[in-house]
C-alpha cells in the first residue's frame, strides 16, 4: 500500500511464562520498533501495540513448575517483560495483557459474533484424553511425532520443527506431557473454524496478491500449507485457564489461546484509544490504514492463515498488508532455550552492561535473522561495539565535538567557500535519508543500519582527508568551513540514528543542543537543506556516546553460559529407575559403619584403584576402592566415610578387599563420598 494514512503495527504478544531474551528482541521487537519509530519520524499516524499473552498451556505448565497459580505467574512475568521492553527503548503505544477485562470482552464478543453469524462448525469429536490426569490433551499438553516431518517432539497444535499447525489427533504416538502416559480418546464438543472454506480466498489473497511484496520465507510457508489443503481447526479447548467460551452449555471450555491472542492486538488498540481519547476503529477498519504484524517464523501460520481467516469471517476488519516474519537467532551456535537457560536475558544484560542498550540493539540488528537463522556470539558483540560503535560512530562525534569546543568555544563556525570535496560530501549526506528509508520500507533493517553507519564513515573520512587539526595552524577560514560541514554530518547522524539507536540519538541531540534551535532538525530536513546546524548555534560539551567492552566482561558472559550448560546437564542427568523391592530383613543384613580412611596408595598398574586402610571402629582393614580417577591418595586420607563392613571379602589384583566405601557420582562423572554427618559420631557407629 502506497502512502497509507495511518499505521497499525503489532508485535507478537510474548508468552508470559518467562522473561524476554535477545532472540525475542532480534526477531520481533527491534525491527518492529525501528519501523514504528521511523514512521513516527515521517510524521505518520502510528499505533504500535503489544502485550502479554497470558493464556494457553505454556502458562499452565510453567505455573505448575513454579508451584504458583497461573495468575501469579503472569503477574510476575508481565512486569518483568514490560520493564525490559521499556528499558530497551521499545516504544509501544500500549503494552497490554490478555488477562485484562477489555481483552476478555473483546475476544468473547469476537467469538460470539462469529458464532451468531454461523461461521463455526460445532462438532462432537474424539479428542486425546489423559485418564491418569483426568484431562483432555491439547497443544503443549501432548507431544508426538509430526505427521508432516516425522519430528518426534511435535506439540499437539504445532510442530516446532517444520512449523506446521495440526490437530492433536494427527500426532503419531502421542504422549501426555502431564503424566507421560499414552492418551486414550474421549468424545467432547468443540467449535471449529472451517479453514477449508477459506482456502480459495487465502490462495487468491496471499499466493496471487502478495507474491511480490511478502518475504520469501513467509510466502513459501503459506504456499506450502495452502497447497497441502487446509482443514477445520478447533478454536475452543477443554481447559480451565483461558477465556471462557461465551455460550450456554460450554462450561469448562475456553477459547484456544491462538484464537484469543491475536485479538489482543485489537484489545490493546482499544485500550490505547480510550486512554488517548481517540477512536480505535479506523486503525482496524479503515482501508487507508496499513496493518503490519511483526513476528517470528514459528508464528507465521497463525498470522497469515488463521487470524486473517478470523478477520475475514467477521467481515468488518482490515487484513495485514505485510507480515515481515524473521527467522531465529541462535546463541553461541545453539538454539536459544528458555527451559535450558540458554539465553541472554534482557534484564540480566542490563545489570551487567548498564546504559549499553544501544550496543545490544545495534548488534542484534546487524545480525538480524532476516532471511536465515543467525548466530549471536559474545565476541562478535564485543567487536561490533568496539570496532564499529566506538571506533567509527563514537570517534567521529568525539572529534567533531572536541574540536568545535577547542577552536570555537562550542559555536558552529561560519563557513566560507565550499570546496568540491565539501559539496560532494554535503550532497552525499542529503541522499542518505532516502537511501535508509528505502531499506526500512522493504523491511531490510540490517541494510538500513549499514547505510546509517556509512554516514559516520563518511564523516570520519572527511575529517581524515581535510585534517582540520593541521589547517587550524595555516588556514583559519578553511578550518571553519570544514568544521561546519563535519557538524552537519554529526547533526544528521543524531536524527538518522534514532530508529536504530534511540538512546544514542537522544544523547547526541543533547550534546549538539538540537532543542535550542528555532526548529529541531527532522528527517526530511537532512535532504532538504545543508544548514541544519546553522552558524552561530552553540553545542554542548562532549560526553562518551559508547564505551568499550573489555575482554574480561566477555569472558564472564561466556563462563555464565558454560555454567548454565553444566547445570542443565546435571538437571537432565537420567536417574536410574528404582530396583526391585527388598524386605526390611534384607536391609538389616547390611552392616554399615562410619569409618575414617587412615592411609591410601595407588594400586600399581591400574588407573582406577586405590588401596585404603580404613579404621571402621571394629578394626583397621584394607579396602580396595575404584576412586583413583576422582581422588589422589593424599586427598582421601583423613576422610570420614560410610563403609559396608560385612560384604564378603574379594580379591582385587592380588589384594584382599574387606568391605566397600559408599560413593555416588556427579553428573560429570566424578565419584564423591556419601559423607556421614561428621559431628558427634565416632568410627564404628552403625548406620541404619
Ligand atoms: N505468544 C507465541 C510466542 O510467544 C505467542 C504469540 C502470540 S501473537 C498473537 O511465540
Ligand atoms: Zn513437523
Amino acid at each position: 500500500m502506497n502512502n497509507p494514512k495511518r499505521y497499525t503495527i503489532t508485535a507478537a504478544l510474548p508468552y508470559t511464562n518467562g522473561p524476554v531474551h535477545i532472540g525475542h528482541l532480534a526477531g520481533v521487537y527491534i525491527p518492529a520498533d525501528i519501523y514504528a519509530r521511523f514512521q513516527r519520524l515521517q510524521g505518520k499516524d502510528v499505533v504500535f501495540v503489544c502485550g502479554s499473552d497470558e493464556h494457553g498451556v505454556p502458562i499452565t505448565l510453567k505455573a505448575k513448575k513454579e508451584g504458583i497459580t497461573p495468575q501469579q505467574l503472569v503477574d510476575k512475568y508481565h512486569e518483568i517483560i514490560k520493564k525490559s521492553f521499556s528499558d530497551f527503548g521499545i516504544t509501544f503505544d500500549n503494552y497490554s495483557r490478555t488477562s485484562a477485562k477489555i481483552h476478555h470482552d473483546t475476544a468473547s464478543k469476537f467469538f460470539k459474533k462469529l458464532y451468531d453469524d454461523g461461521k463455526f462448525v460445532e462438532e462432537v469429536t474424539e479428542q486425546l484424553y489423559d485418564p491418569e490426569a483426568k484431562q483432555f490433551l491439547a497443544d503443549r499438553f501432548v507431544v508426538g511425532t509430526c505427521p508432516k516431518c516425522d519430528y518426534e517432539e511435535s506439540y499437539g497444535d504445532q510442530c516446532e520443527n517444520c512449523g506446521t499447525s495440526h490437530n492433536a489427533t494427527d500426532l503419531i504416538n502421542p504422549k501426555s506431557t502431564i503424566s507421560g502416559s499414552t492418551p486414550i480418546t474421549k468424545k467432547t464438543k468443540h467449535w471449529f473454524l472451517p479453514l477449508d472454506q477459506y482456502q480459495d480466498w487465502l490462495s487468491e489473497w496471499i499466493l496471487e496478491g502478495h507474491k511480490k511484496d511478502w518475504k520469501i520465507n513467509v510466502y513459501g510457508q503459506c504456499k506450502s500449507w495452502i497447497d497441502d489443503g487446509l482443514r477445520p481447526r478447533a478454536v475452543t479447548r477443554d481447559l480451565d485457564w483461558g477465556i471462557p467460551v461465551p455460550l450456554d452449555g460450554a462450561e469448562g471450555k475456553v477459547l484456544y489461546v491462538w484464537f484469543d491472542a491475536p485479538i489482543g492486538y485489537i484489545s490493546a488498540t482499544k485500550e490505547w484509544a480510550e486512554r488517548e481519547g481517540k477512536d480505535w476503529k479506523p486503525y482496524w477498519k479503515s482501508e487507508d490504514t496499513k496493518l503490519l504484524h511483526f513476528i517470528g517464523k514459528d508464528n507465521i501460520v497463525f498470522h497469515c492463515i488463521i487470524f486473517p481467516s478470523m478477520l475475514k469471517a467477521d467481515g468488518s476488519y482490515l487484513l495485514p498488508d505485510n507480515v515481515p516474519a524473521n527467522e531465529f537467532l541462535n546463541l553461541e551456535g545453539s538454539k536459544i532455550s528458555t527451559s535450558k537457560n540458554w539465553a541472554v536475558w534482557l534484564h540480566e544484560y542490563l545489570e551487567e552492561f548498564p546504559g549499553q542498550q544501544d550496543a545490544l540493539r545495534y548488534t542484534l540488528t546487524a545480525n538480524a535473522p532476516e532471511t536465515k537463522d543467525n548466530d549471536f556470539t559474545w565476541t562478535d558483540f564485543q567487536a561490533r561495539n568496539n570496532n564499529e560503535l566506538v571506533a567509527i560512530f563514537g570517534n567521529f562525534i568525539n572529534r567533531v565535538v572536541v574540536l568545535t569546543n577547542k577552536y570555537y568555544d562550542g559555536e558552529v563556525p561560519q563557513p566560507s567557500n565550499f570546496s568540491e570535496a565539501d559539496n560532494t560530501v554535503l550532497q552525499e549526506l542529503q541522499l542518505y535519508p532516502d537511501v535508509i528509508t528505502s531499506s526500512i520500507e522493504r523491511y531490510r533493517f540490517r541494510e538500513a543500519q549499514n547505510r546509517l553507519m556509512e554516514v559516520a564513515r563518511l564523516g570520519n573520512k572527511y575529517l581524515a582527508d581535510e585534517e582540520p587539526w593541521k589547517t587550524i595552524k595555516t588556514d583559519e577560514e578553511r578550518t571553519k568551513t570544514v568544521m561546519y560541514v563535519a557538524l552537519q554530518i554529526a547533526a544528521s547522524l543524531a536524527v538518522l540514528c534514532e530508529p536504530f539507536l534511540p538512546h544514542t540519538s537522544e544523547k547526541l541531540k543533547n550534546i549538539l543542543n538540537h532543542s535550542n534551535l528555532v526548529s529541531e532538525p527532522q528527517w526530511q530536513d537532512i535532504s532538504a537543506k545543508t544548514n541544519i546546524l546553522p552558524a552561530g548555534h552553540h553545542i554542548g560539551k562532549g560526553e562518551l556516546l559508547f564505551s568499550k567492552i573489555d575482554d574480561d566482561q566477555i569472558q564472564h558472559q561466556l563462563e555464565k553460559l558454560q555454567a548454565s550448560k553444566k547445570a542443565n546437564e546435571a538437571m537432565n542427568a537420567t536417574v536410574d529407575p528404582q530396583k526391585d523391592i527388598i524386605t526390611f530383613d534384607d536391609f538389616t543384613k547390611l552392616d554399615m559403619r562410619v569409618g575414617t580412611i587412615i592411609s591410601a596408595e595407588k594400586m600399581p598398574k591400574t588407573k582406577k584403584l586405590l588401596i585404603l586402610q580404613v579404621d571402621t571402629g571394629i578394626d583397621t582393614r584394607t579396602i580396595v576402592s575404584g576412586i583413583a580417577e576422582s581422588y589422589t591418595p593424599e586427598e582421601v586420607v583423613g576422610k570420614k566415610v560410610t563403609v559396608l563392613v560385612n560384604l564378603a571379602p574379594r580379591e582385587l589384583r592380588g589384594v584382599e578387599s574387606e568391605g566397600m566405601i559408599l560413593m555416588t557420582e556427579t553428573p560429570d562423572g566424578k565419584l564423591v563420598f556419601v559423607n556421614p554427618d561428621k559431628k558427634n559420631v565416632g568410627n564404628g557407629a552403625s548406620i541404619s
